[in-house]
Protein backbone atom coordinates (compact mmCIF):
# COMPACT_ATOMS: atom_id res chain seq x y z
CA UNK A 1 0.00 0.00 0.00
CA UNK A 2 3.14 2.57 1.25
CA UNK A 3 4.42 1.16 -2.39
CA UNK A 4 1.49 2.44 -4.41
CA UNK A 5 0.91 5.57 -2.70
CA UNK A 6 4.76 6.22 -3.60
CA UNK A 7 4.28 5.54 -6.79
CA UNK A 8 1.42 7.68 -7.85
CA UNK A 9 2.08 10.45 -5.66
CA UNK A 10 3.37 12.74 -8.80
CA UNK A 11 0.47 11.88 -10.58
CA UNK A 12 -1.59 12.64 -7.93
CA UNK A 13 0.45 15.67 -7.19
CA UNK A 14 -0.58 16.93 -10.50
CA UNK A 15 -4.48 16.35 -10.57
CA UNK A 16 -4.82 18.23 -7.24
CA UNK A 17 -2.59 20.90 -8.73
CA UNK A 18 -4.94 20.58 -12.22
CA UNK A 19 -8.62 20.73 -9.53
CA UNK A 20 -7.32 23.08 -7.40
CA UNK A 21 -6.88 25.60 -10.80
CA UNK A 22 -8.61 28.88 -10.01
CA UNK A 23 -10.46 30.14 -13.39
CA UNK A 24 -9.51 33.57 -14.22
CA UNK A 25 -6.43 33.44 -12.86
CA UNK A 26 -3.19 32.52 -13.97
CA UNK A 27 -1.55 28.98 -13.05
CA UNK A 28 0.81 28.43 -9.71
CA UNK A 29 4.21 27.94 -10.08
CA UNK A 30 4.94 24.48 -10.67
CA UNK A 31 3.11 24.61 -13.53
CA UNK A 32 5.66 26.91 -14.86
CA UNK A 33 8.99 25.51 -13.45
CA UNK A 34 8.41 21.95 -11.99
CA UNK A 35 10.14 19.10 -13.77
CA UNK A 36 7.10 17.03 -12.94
CA UNK A 37 4.87 19.18 -15.02
CA UNK A 38 7.00 19.16 -17.75
CA UNK A 39 7.12 16.33 -18.31
CA UNK A 40 3.19 15.88 -18.03
CA UNK A 41 3.17 18.48 -20.93
CA UNK A 42 5.59 16.49 -23.08
CA UNK A 43 3.75 13.19 -22.78
CA UNK A 44 0.00 14.80 -22.49
CA UNK A 45 0.17 17.80 -24.58
CA UNK A 46 3.13 17.86 -26.92
CA UNK A 47 2.48 14.35 -27.72
CA UNK A 48 -1.05 13.45 -28.20
CA UNK A 49 -2.12 16.76 -29.79
CA UNK A 50 -1.45 18.05 -33.18
CA UNK A 51 2.14 19.70 -33.06
CA UNK A 52 2.62 22.51 -35.97
CA UNK A 53 6.06 21.88 -37.09
CA UNK A 54 7.32 22.91 -40.61
CA UNK A 55 6.06 24.48 -43.92
CA UNK A 56 5.71 22.43 -46.86
CA UNK A 57 7.75 24.59 -49.28
CA UNK A 58 10.96 23.88 -46.98
CA UNK A 59 10.65 20.88 -48.44
CA UNK A 60 9.49 21.21 -52.64
CA UNK A 61 11.18 18.51 -54.04
CA UNK A 62 11.87 14.44 -53.60
CA UNK A 63 14.18 13.51 -51.08
CA UNK A 64 13.97 17.26 -49.29
CA UNK A 65 13.71 16.68 -45.56
CA UNK A 66 13.70 18.45 -42.16
CA UNK A 67 13.60 17.31 -39.05
CA UNK A 68 12.66 18.73 -35.77
CA UNK A 69 12.29 17.36 -31.86
CA UNK A 70 9.36 16.76 -29.93
CA UNK A 71 10.31 15.96 -26.48
CA UNK A 72 12.44 13.19 -26.85
CA UNK A 73 10.91 12.60 -30.02
CA UNK A 74 12.82 12.82 -32.81
CA UNK A 75 10.62 13.13 -36.18
CA UNK A 76 11.66 13.51 -39.82
CA UNK A 77 9.29 15.26 -42.64
CA UNK A 78 10.22 14.28 -46.67
CA UNK A 79 8.79 14.67 -49.67
CA UNK A 80 8.63 11.41 -51.45
CA UNK A 81 9.34 10.50 -54.70
CA UNK A 82 5.03 11.31 -55.65
CA UNK A 83 5.41 14.39 -53.99
CA UNK A 84 3.56 13.13 -50.73
CA UNK A 85 4.54 14.55 -47.74
CA UNK A 86 5.45 11.82 -44.62
CA UNK A 87 6.46 11.70 -41.34
CA UNK A 88 8.91 9.33 -39.89
CA UNK A 89 10.03 8.64 -36.38
CA UNK A 90 14.30 9.60 -37.13
CA UNK A 91 15.07 6.39 -35.71
CA UNK A 92 17.28 3.84 -37.24
CA UNK A 93 15.47 -0.03 -37.13
CA UNK A 94 18.86 -1.68 -36.83
CA UNK A 95 20.25 -0.39 -33.18
CA UNK A 96 18.52 3.38 -33.01
CA UNK A 97 20.87 6.05 -34.10
CA UNK A 98 19.14 8.75 -34.96
CA UNK A 99 19.09 8.87 -38.89
CA UNK A 100 19.11 12.23 -40.25
CA UNK A 101 21.10 14.71 -37.97
CA UNK A 102 20.79 17.95 -39.43
CA UNK A 103 17.54 20.14 -39.42
CA UNK A 104 17.45 19.87 -43.54
CA UNK A 105 18.61 18.59 -46.60
CA UNK A 106 18.03 16.71 -49.53
CA UNK A 107 18.98 12.56 -49.88
CA UNK A 108 17.77 10.16 -52.71
CA UNK A 109 18.00 7.08 -50.27
CA UNK A 110 18.07 7.80 -46.60
CA UNK A 111 21.04 6.23 -45.28
CA UNK A 112 22.18 5.69 -41.54
CA UNK A 113 25.31 7.18 -41.02
CA UNK A 114 26.13 3.99 -38.31
CA UNK A 115 25.90 0.96 -40.20
CA UNK A 116 24.32 2.52 -43.34
CA UNK A 117 21.09 0.83 -43.19
CA UNK A 118 19.49 2.38 -46.01
CA UNK A 119 15.78 3.48 -46.27
CA UNK A 120 13.75 4.29 -49.31
CA UNK A 121 11.74 7.73 -49.17
CA UNK A 122 8.67 5.81 -48.44
CA UNK A 123 10.82 4.78 -45.40
CA UNK A 124 11.12 1.28 -46.40
CA UNK A 125 14.61 -0.75 -45.47
CA UNK A 126 16.54 -1.23 -49.05
CA UNK A 127 19.45 -1.87 -47.78
CA UNK A 128 21.34 -3.89 -44.62
CA UNK A 129 24.61 -5.25 -45.15
CA UNK A 130 26.18 -7.95 -42.46
CA UNK A 131 22.68 -9.55 -42.20
CA UNK A 132 21.79 -13.11 -42.52
CA UNK A 133 19.98 -15.67 -44.96
CA UNK A 134 16.38 -14.83 -44.57
CA UNK A 135 16.90 -11.43 -42.94
CA UNK A 136 13.53 -9.75 -43.80
CA UNK A 137 13.58 -6.47 -44.80
CA UNK A 138 10.23 -5.38 -44.59
CA UNK A 139 9.78 -5.86 -40.91
CA UNK A 140 12.07 -2.96 -40.69
CA UNK A 141 10.70 0.13 -41.92
CA UNK A 142 11.09 3.37 -40.26
CA UNK A 143 7.64 4.07 -38.41
CA UNK A 144 5.91 6.70 -39.61
CA UNK A 145 4.08 9.55 -37.42
CA UNK A 146 0.76 10.89 -38.25
CA UNK A 147 0.90 13.95 -40.40
CA UNK A 148 -1.51 16.64 -41.97
CA UNK A 149 -0.82 19.22 -44.46
CA UNK A 150 -3.47 22.30 -44.03
CA UNK A 151 -2.50 24.02 -47.15
CA UNK A 152 1.19 23.75 -46.63
CA UNK A 153 1.08 24.39 -42.80
CA UNK A 154 2.61 20.49 -41.29
CA UNK A 155 1.28 19.44 -38.00
CA UNK A 156 2.39 16.16 -36.62
CA UNK A 157 0.87 13.91 -34.26
CA UNK A 158 2.88 11.07 -31.94
CA UNK A 159 -0.31 9.62 -30.51
CA UNK A 160 -1.48 6.36 -31.88
CA UNK A 161 -4.62 7.60 -32.11
CA UNK A 162 -4.87 11.58 -32.88
CA UNK A 163 -7.45 13.94 -32.06
CA UNK A 164 -9.96 13.60 -34.77
CA UNK A 165 -11.01 17.31 -35.03
CA UNK A 166 -8.28 18.02 -36.50
CA UNK A 167 -10.54 17.75 -39.75
CA UNK A 168 -12.78 20.68 -38.56
CA UNK A 169 -9.59 22.67 -38.50
CA UNK A 170 -8.63 21.78 -42.41
CA UNK A 171 -12.05 22.09 -43.54
CA UNK A 172 -12.53 25.50 -42.02
CA UNK A 173 -8.97 27.00 -42.44
CA UNK A 174 -8.76 25.67 -45.76
CA UNK A 175 -10.14 28.34 -47.69
CA UNK A 176 -8.65 31.05 -45.49
CA UNK A 177 -4.99 30.18 -46.02
CA UNK A 178 -5.35 28.60 -50.07
CA UNK A 179 -4.98 32.28 -51.21
CA UNK A 180 -1.80 32.50 -50.06
CA UNK A 181 -0.53 29.33 -51.67
CA UNK A 182 2.61 28.12 -49.30
CA UNK A 183 3.41 25.53 -51.98
CA UNK A 184 4.68 28.55 -53.57
CA UNK A 185 6.34 30.49 -51.16
CA UNK A 186 10.34 29.90 -49.99
CA UNK A 187 11.88 30.62 -46.77
CA UNK A 188 13.07 34.15 -47.45
CA UNK A 189 14.42 34.02 -43.51
CA UNK A 190 14.37 31.73 -40.23
CA UNK A 191 15.68 32.85 -37.02
CA UNK A 192 15.48 30.30 -33.90
CA UNK A 193 15.26 31.77 -30.43
CA UNK A 194 15.50 29.76 -27.38
CA UNK A 195 13.57 31.76 -24.50
CA UNK A 196 14.51 31.32 -20.71
CA UNK A 197 11.02 30.34 -19.82
CA UNK A 198 8.36 27.86 -20.08
CA UNK A 199 6.77 27.19 -22.76
CA UNK A 200 3.28 28.16 -21.92
CA UNK A 201 4.76 31.63 -20.63
CA UNK A 202 5.39 32.19 -24.39
CA UNK A 203 2.13 30.82 -25.60
CA UNK A 204 0.19 33.07 -22.70
CA UNK A 205 2.44 35.97 -23.87
CA UNK A 206 1.38 35.74 -27.86
CA UNK A 207 -2.20 35.35 -26.74
CA UNK A 208 -2.56 39.19 -25.47
CA UNK A 209 -2.12 42.40 -27.13
CA UNK A 210 -2.40 43.92 -23.57
CA UNK A 211 1.47 44.48 -23.18
CA UNK A 212 1.59 45.48 -26.97
CA UNK A 213 1.14 49.60 -26.47
CA UNK A 214 4.09 49.19 -23.81
CA UNK A 215 6.58 46.59 -25.04
CA UNK A 216 6.12 46.44 -28.94
CA UNK A 217 6.97 50.49 -31.34
CA UNK A 218 7.63 48.17 -33.83
CA UNK A 219 4.66 46.28 -34.35
CA UNK A 220 2.13 48.65 -33.07
CA UNK A 221 2.98 50.91 -36.11
CA UNK A 222 0.74 48.37 -37.97
CA UNK A 223 -0.91 46.65 -35.70
CA UNK A 224 -4.63 48.36 -34.59
CA UNK A 225 -4.91 48.51 -30.85
CA UNK A 226 -8.62 47.83 -31.16
CA UNK A 227 -8.18 44.52 -33.02
CA UNK A 228 -6.91 42.91 -29.17
CA UNK A 229 -9.67 43.87 -27.38
CA UNK A 230 -9.71 47.31 -25.30
CA UNK A 231 -11.37 47.97 -22.08
CA UNK A 232 -14.91 49.47 -22.46
CA UNK A 233 -13.78 53.35 -21.26
CA UNK A 234 -15.90 56.27 -22.49
CA UNK A 235 -12.96 57.78 -24.60
CA UNK A 236 -12.09 55.03 -26.12
CA UNK A 237 -16.04 53.95 -27.16
CA UNK A 238 -15.57 56.18 -30.71
CA UNK A 239 -12.07 54.36 -31.65
CA UNK A 240 -13.48 51.06 -31.25
CA UNK A 241 -16.76 52.00 -33.11
CA UNK A 242 -14.51 53.34 -35.65
CA UNK A 243 -12.12 50.04 -35.96
CA UNK A 244 -15.22 47.79 -36.05
CA UNK A 245 -16.41 50.18 -39.17
CA UNK A 246 -13.21 48.79 -40.70
CA UNK A 247 -13.20 45.19 -40.28
CA UNK A 248 -16.87 45.37 -41.70
CA UNK A 249 -15.85 46.99 -44.69
CA UNK A 250 -12.48 45.65 -44.72
CA UNK A 251 -13.84 42.08 -44.45
CA UNK A 252 -16.73 43.16 -47.31
CA UNK A 253 -13.73 43.60 -49.78
CA UNK A 254 -11.62 41.07 -49.14
CA UNK A 255 -14.74 38.59 -49.06
CA UNK A 256 -15.87 39.80 -52.38
CA UNK A 257 -11.79 39.29 -53.68
CA UNK A 258 -12.19 35.64 -52.30
CA UNK A 259 -9.88 35.92 -49.30
CA UNK A 260 -12.24 34.77 -45.76
CA UNK A 261 -11.96 37.06 -43.38
CA UNK A 262 -14.92 36.08 -40.63
CA UNK A 263 -13.82 35.51 -37.46
CA UNK A 264 -13.86 31.68 -36.56
CA UNK A 265 -13.17 30.78 -32.66
CA UNK A 266 -13.01 26.78 -31.92
CA UNK A 267 -10.38 27.89 -28.83
CA UNK A 268 -11.55 24.64 -26.90
CA UNK A 269 -11.77 22.01 -29.57
CA UNK A 270 -9.08 19.49 -28.59
CA UNK A 271 -7.63 20.54 -31.69
CA UNK A 272 -8.77 24.45 -30.96
CA UNK A 273 -7.51 27.13 -33.25
CA UNK A 274 -8.88 30.75 -34.04
CA UNK A 275 -8.59 33.16 -36.83
CA UNK A 276 -9.70 36.16 -37.79
CA UNK A 277 -8.01 38.73 -41.42
CA UNK A 278 -7.59 42.20 -39.60
CA UNK A 279 -7.00 45.58 -40.98
CA UNK A 280 -3.94 46.79 -40.63
CA UNK A 281 -2.97 50.09 -39.61
CA UNK A 282 -1.41 53.07 -41.74
CA UNK A 283 -0.84 51.84 -45.30
CA UNK A 284 -2.49 48.44 -44.21
CA UNK A 285 -0.46 46.29 -46.23
CA UNK A 286 2.28 44.62 -43.59
CA UNK A 287 3.94 44.37 -40.95
CA UNK A 288 6.52 46.27 -41.59
CA UNK A 289 7.86 49.66 -40.30
CA UNK A 290 6.41 51.32 -43.00
CA UNK A 291 3.41 49.38 -43.13
CA UNK A 292 4.04 49.04 -47.09
CA UNK A 293 4.59 45.67 -48.66
CA UNK A 294 7.94 43.81 -47.76
CA UNK A 295 7.84 41.64 -51.31
CA UNK A 296 6.78 43.48 -54.79
CA UNK A 297 5.66 39.85 -55.82
CA UNK A 298 2.51 39.06 -53.78
CA UNK A 299 1.25 35.81 -52.48
CA UNK A 300 -0.58 33.33 -54.72
CA UNK A 301 -3.76 34.76 -57.07
CA UNK A 302 -3.70 37.94 -54.36
CA UNK A 303 -4.20 40.99 -56.51
CA UNK A 304 -4.42 43.91 -53.79
CA UNK A 305 -1.40 44.20 -51.44
CA UNK A 306 -4.35 46.41 -49.15
CA UNK A 307 -5.28 42.92 -48.32
CA UNK A 308 -4.83 42.94 -44.28
CA UNK A 309 -3.32 40.41 -42.07
CA UNK A 310 -4.99 36.94 -41.83
CA UNK A 311 -3.98 35.47 -38.21
CA UNK A 312 -4.33 32.10 -37.70
CA UNK A 313 -3.27 30.79 -34.09
CA UNK A 314 -3.48 26.77 -32.82
CA UNK A 315 -3.45 25.03 -29.80
CA UNK A 316 -1.09 24.31 -28.19
CA UNK A 317 1.88 25.86 -29.72
CA UNK A 318 1.77 27.95 -33.05
CA UNK A 319 0.68 31.58 -34.36
CA UNK A 320 1.19 32.83 -37.77
CA UNK A 321 0.41 36.20 -40.18
CA UNK A 322 -0.75 35.68 -43.31
CA UNK A 323 -0.22 38.82 -45.73
CA UNK A 324 -0.30 39.58 -48.92
CA UNK A 325 2.95 39.81 -49.75
CA UNK A 326 4.71 37.70 -47.22
CA UNK A 327 3.77 35.27 -44.81
CA UNK A 328 5.65 34.76 -41.03
CA UNK A 329 4.62 31.67 -39.17
CA UNK A 330 5.93 30.52 -35.70
CA UNK A 331 6.55 27.46 -33.81
CA UNK A 332 6.82 26.90 -30.14
CA UNK A 333 8.84 23.86 -28.77
CA UNK A 334 9.44 23.39 -25.27
CA UNK A 335 12.94 22.25 -24.12
CA UNK A 336 13.24 21.98 -20.39
CA UNK A 337 10.72 23.79 -17.47
CA UNK A 338 12.55 26.61 -18.04
CA UNK A 339 13.49 27.09 -21.94
CA UNK A 340 11.75 26.87 -24.89
CA UNK A 341 12.47 27.63 -28.81
CA UNK A 342 10.66 29.83 -30.47
CA UNK A 343 11.11 29.10 -34.56
CA UNK A 344 9.84 31.90 -36.72
CA UNK A 345 9.93 31.81 -40.48
CA UNK A 346 9.44 34.66 -43.02
CA UNK A 347 7.81 32.86 -46.55
CA UNK A 348 7.95 34.94 -49.83
CA UNK A 349 6.96 33.94 -53.03
CA UNK A 350 8.98 31.81 -54.36
CA UNK A 351 10.05 33.90 -57.59
CA UNK A 352 10.85 36.50 -55.72
CA UNK A 353 14.62 37.55 -55.82
CA UNK A 354 16.07 39.04 -52.92
CA UNK A 355 17.99 42.42 -53.07
CA UNK A 356 15.29 42.91 -56.06
CA UNK A 357 12.07 42.46 -54.66
CA UNK A 358 12.67 42.32 -51.35
CA UNK A 359 15.57 42.75 -48.51
CA UNK A 360 15.90 40.51 -45.93
CA UNK A 361 16.42 42.93 -42.85
CA UNK A 362 13.28 44.85 -43.71
CA UNK A 363 11.47 41.56 -44.08
CA UNK A 364 12.00 40.41 -41.04
CA UNK A 365 13.01 44.03 -38.88
CA UNK A 366 9.28 44.53 -36.73
CA UNK A 367 8.97 40.56 -36.27
CA UNK A 368 12.47 40.34 -34.94
CA UNK A 369 12.22 43.57 -32.52
CA UNK A 370 9.34 41.95 -31.69
CA UNK A 371 10.21 38.73 -30.71
CA UNK A 372 13.02 39.90 -29.08
CA UNK A 373 10.89 41.95 -26.84
CA UNK A 374 8.63 38.88 -26.20
CA UNK A 375 11.56 37.10 -25.07
CA UNK A 376 12.00 39.59 -22.64
CA UNK A 377 9.03 39.81 -21.46
CA UNK A 378 8.85 35.75 -20.69
CA UNK A 379 12.27 35.95 -19.30
CA UNK A 380 11.09 38.16 -16.81
CA UNK A 381 8.01 36.02 -16.31
CA UNK A 382 9.75 33.32 -15.32
CA UNK A 383 11.86 34.79 -12.82
CA UNK A 384 9.28 36.51 -11.22
CA UNK A 385 7.05 32.89 -11.19
CA UNK A 386 9.85 31.20 -9.89
CA UNK A 387 9.78 33.84 -6.54
CA UNK A 388 8.32 32.58 -3.26
CA UNK A 389 5.99 35.64 -3.40
CA UNK A 390 4.13 34.37 -6.42
CA UNK A 391 0.85 33.87 -6.25
CA UNK A 392 -1.59 33.23 -9.52
CA UNK A 393 -2.88 36.90 -10.52
CA UNK A 394 -5.86 37.77 -12.23
CA UNK A 395 -6.67 38.19 -16.41
CA UNK A 396 -7.98 40.74 -17.92
CA UNK A 397 -11.71 40.15 -18.77
CA UNK A 398 -10.57 42.51 -21.88
CA UNK A 399 -7.62 42.08 -23.37
CA UNK A 400 -6.33 39.10 -21.79
CA UNK A 401 -10.02 36.88 -22.88
CA UNK A 402 -7.47 34.45 -24.84
CA UNK A 403 -5.24 33.83 -22.60
CA UNK A 404 -7.42 32.42 -20.10
CA UNK A 405 -9.24 30.19 -23.15
CA UNK A 406 -5.64 29.10 -23.73
CA UNK A 407 -5.01 28.35 -19.96
CA UNK A 408 -8.05 26.66 -19.96
CA UNK A 409 -7.80 24.70 -22.96
CA UNK A 410 -4.16 23.34 -21.22
CA UNK A 411 -5.82 22.34 -17.77
CA UNK A 412 -8.10 20.62 -20.00
CA UNK A 413 -6.13 18.94 -21.79
CA UNK A 414 -3.80 17.90 -19.06
CA UNK A 415 -6.81 17.28 -16.54
CA UNK A 416 -7.98 14.57 -19.54
CA UNK A 417 -4.91 13.04 -20.05
CA UNK A 418 -4.09 11.81 -16.49
CA UNK A 419 -7.26 11.01 -16.31
CA UNK A 420 -6.67 8.08 -19.19
CA UNK A 421 -3.29 7.41 -18.11
O1 LIG B 1 1.25 37.42 -32.70
C1 LIG B 1 0.29 37.84 -32.12
O2 LIG B 1 -0.77 37.76 -32.65
C2 LIG B 1 0.39 38.47 -30.74
C3 LIG B 1 -0.50 39.62 -30.66
C4 LIG B 1 0.34 40.74 -31.08
C5 LIG B 1 1.65 40.44 -30.51
N1 LIG B 1 1.64 39.04 -30.42
C6 LIG B 1 2.80 38.33 -30.08
FE1 LIG C 1 21.43 2.55 -38.09
FE2 LIG C 1 23.09 0.65 -37.30
S1 LIG C 1 21.94 2.04 -36.08
S2 LIG C 1 22.54 1.22 -39.28
FE1 LIG D 1 4.24 40.46 -27.80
Amino acid sequence: MQESAIRFQPVQKLRELVARRQPGYSLEAPFYNSQEVFDADIKYIFQRHWIYVAVSSEIPEPGDYVTVEIGKEPILILRDDDMQIKAFHNVCRHRGSRLCADEKGSVGNLVCPYHQWTYNLAGKLIFADHMPEGFDLSHHSLKPVHLKNLQGLLFVCLADEPPADIDVMLEQMGPYIAPHQIENTKVAAQIDIIEAGNWKLTMENNRECYHCTGNHPELTISLYAYSYGFAPKAELAAGLANYENIVKDSHARWEACGLPSAEIEKLSDVSGFRTMRMPLDRKGQSQTMDTGSACKKLLGDIKDADSGGLSFWTQPNSWHHFMADHIVTFTVLPLTPDTTLVRTKWLVHKDAVEGVDYDVANLTRVWNATNGQDRHLVEESQVGVNSTAYRPGPYSPYTEELVEKFTNWYIGRLGAGLEQG
